[in-house]
């Protein structure tokens, strides 16, 4: 008998934890680099960039809070401001700890914060507390050698991740006491567990860093700030063994040279003109901080408890019979009492809850030009009918949507019944009583026959009403009341118009159809209509006659 071969288990490697990563960089024989960064934003940028560690530089950090390098901001103030580009990036940050913001004691909690708040190391140097920066002044006193080798002690005790690197800076070449006293300070700091040295110089030649890494050799990783020796070539550090290079701030003054010259340029030319297409886009700062994440995270999370209704208006025709009126724009933006009357419409949608509205835009379509919509064209609006006006939004059919006729108002409470019905699609129907003729009307109208008539009782609701057929030209005995140009669909509701519209464009029907031809096929199709009765409170302005009532519509 012979039995088929185990597949290998394949067990997923585990990402390495932050702290982690950074001493494998520091650890590996290949040079490394870390990059400044002084918050959330710039620290996602060194990310971007494709470095593998972020340089949190107290200068850096400092200058961009506006206070000096002088230890003037707290520590938990600069721990808030690591917590930010910890949790912005996914690389390992290694801090400038200064001198430990005091004795061991302080960077004992200095130390069990940062693995707390997944920072991966700590760099703490050999001066007094408050520290000056390294270029500033000659001859900085230096800290005593044990107790700086305490401090180290007591750090390395405290830390909460075996992984969490604590590098010794030693301060003797720039305090001007020789390679010597370096390397009996190098010496003492790895005795006492540091796991890295970084030797610093403000000369402008790489000479005695690389003498010291020098007589160093191999006993810990060594890491430098070629800040000063800026022109020494990169290939010189590699060659020497050097393990870790910082490059210090290089972001903080990338970022104040570009703040300069933008400021300068708009405080001068008082416009924006020139500077938009040399900055940043708004669109790529969206896309830098994550808004995509939000937004499929909000579709993941938010529907149940927040619906978002889609609104999308058919403004295309012009509106012949208002005559002159509309000679220059179309008839959703006649002036109705000194607002035009689409304002007015998007007004009540958006103060029933329907925020995001598309309006589908034809005959002189550079003056609907309202804030807050967004607007699609039908430039065959000449030839077309509304069905295919429709069809031109057919991406916002989506979800909860509310259909408007660009030239009705009507209340708030017909909208938010509409709103509060549980159909898939559902249109409001004006019933205005018995005995109301619609045939004694000019206009054309909407007509729409239900399952029974409006009764105006307090359970008007119960049972709900469905149309049954919606047309120009029902016969009188069949008509309940008149469709007033407002729909509103759920989920599947819309799914139903879109399938439907795209039916009557294979079908060659779509381009003359109407919003009734749609409904009707709608019905035909066997879907569920339901009518939701309402009398009066709305109108719709298609001749003198209606602009005259509408001017009156409060
Ligand atoms: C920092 O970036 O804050 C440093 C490096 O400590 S240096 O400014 O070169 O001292
Ligand atoms: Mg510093």
């Amino acid at each position: 008998m012979t039995t088929a071969a185990k597949p290998a288990l394949s067990v997923a490697p585990t990402p390495l934890s932050k702290a982690a990563q950074l001493r494998r960089e520091l650890t590996s024989p290949e040079l490394s680099f870390l990059m400044e960064a002084h918050n959330g934003l710039s620290a996602k940028i060194v990310e971007e960039a494709g470095f593998r560690g972020i340089w949190a530089s107290g200068l850096s950090v400092s200058a961009t809070l506006g206070v000096r390098d002088s230890n003037e901001a707290s520590w938990t103030q600069v721990l808030e401001v690591l917590e930010f580009m910890s949790d912005a990036t996914t690389i390992p940050v290694l801090v400038d700890g200064d001198t430990g913001y005091g004795n061991f004691n302080n960077l004992r909690r200095l130390v069990k914060k940062l693995c707390q708040y997944n920072i991966a190391g700590v760099c703490i140097e050999d001066k007094l507390f408050p520290k000056t920066n390294s270029f500033i002044g000659e001859a900085q006193p230096l800290a005593n050698i044990e107790e700086f080798c305490g401090k180290i002690k007591a750090g390395k005790d405290s830390q909460l991740d075996d992984d969490f690197s604590l590098i010794a800076r030693i301060e003797a070449l720039v305090a001007g006491w020789g390679i010597d006293e370096a390397l009996h300070r190098a010496e003492a700091y790895h005795a006492a567990g540091a796991d890295a040295i970084l030797i610093h110089s403000k000369l402008s030649t790489a000479d005695e860093i690389l003498a010291f890494k020098h007589d160093w050799g191999e006993r810990c990783p060594v890491v430098i700030v070629p800040t000063m020796y800026y022109e020494t070539p990169t290939e010189a550090f590699r060659t020497a063994g050097i393990s870790m290079v910082i490059w210090a701030n290089h972001n903080l003054r990338a970022s104040i040279s570009a703040m300069r010259d933008v400021c300068r340029k708009i405080c001068e030319e008082q416009r924006l003109v020139d500077i938009e297409d040399k900055i940043t886009s708004v669109q790529d700062v969206f896309e830098l901080v994550g808004n995509q994440e939000l937004a499929e995270a909000e579709r993941r999370y938010l529907t149940s408890t927040e619906k978002k209704t889609h609104g999308i208006v058919i403004a295309a025709s012009r509106g012949r019979k208002l005559g002159d009126l509309t000679a220059d724009q179309p008839k959703c933006m006649v002036d109705i009492r000194g607002k035009p009357l689409l304002r007015r419409l998007i007004s009540t949608m958006k103060k029933g809850g329907v925020r995001d509205i598309m309006v589908v835009r034809g005959y002189k379509k550079e003056k609907i030009n309202l804030p807050s919509i967004t607007t699609v064209d039908n430039d065959s609006y000449n030839t077309t009918n509304e069905a295919y006006s429709l069809s031109c939004a057919l991406q916002h059919i989506e979800g909860d949507c509310v259909f408007s006729y660009g030239d009705i108002l009507f209340r708030r409470s017909i909208l938010d019944a509409l709103l509060a019905a549980s159909a898939d699609i559902v249109l409001a129907v004006d019933a205005r009583g018995h005995g109301f003729d619609f045939h004694d009307v000019e206009r054309k109208v909407d007509l729409v026959s239900c399952t029974r008539s409006f009764s105006g009782d307090y359970f008007e609701e119960t049972p709900p009403v469905s149309v049954v057929k919606i047309g120009n030209d029902l016969p009188s005995d069949d008509v309940h009341g008149e469709w007033i140009g407002l729909a509103r669909t759920s989920a599947r509701g819309s799914k139903i118009i879109q399938e439907q519209l795209g039916t009557m464009k294979k079908d060659g029907c779509l381009e003359t159809s109407t919003m009734l031809d749609l409904f009707s096929n709608i019905l035909e199709a066997g879907h569920h209509v339901e009518a939701l009765y309402v009398a009066g409170h709305w109108l719709d302005v298609d001749d003198a006659f209606d602009l005259a009532k509408a001017r009156n519509f409060t």
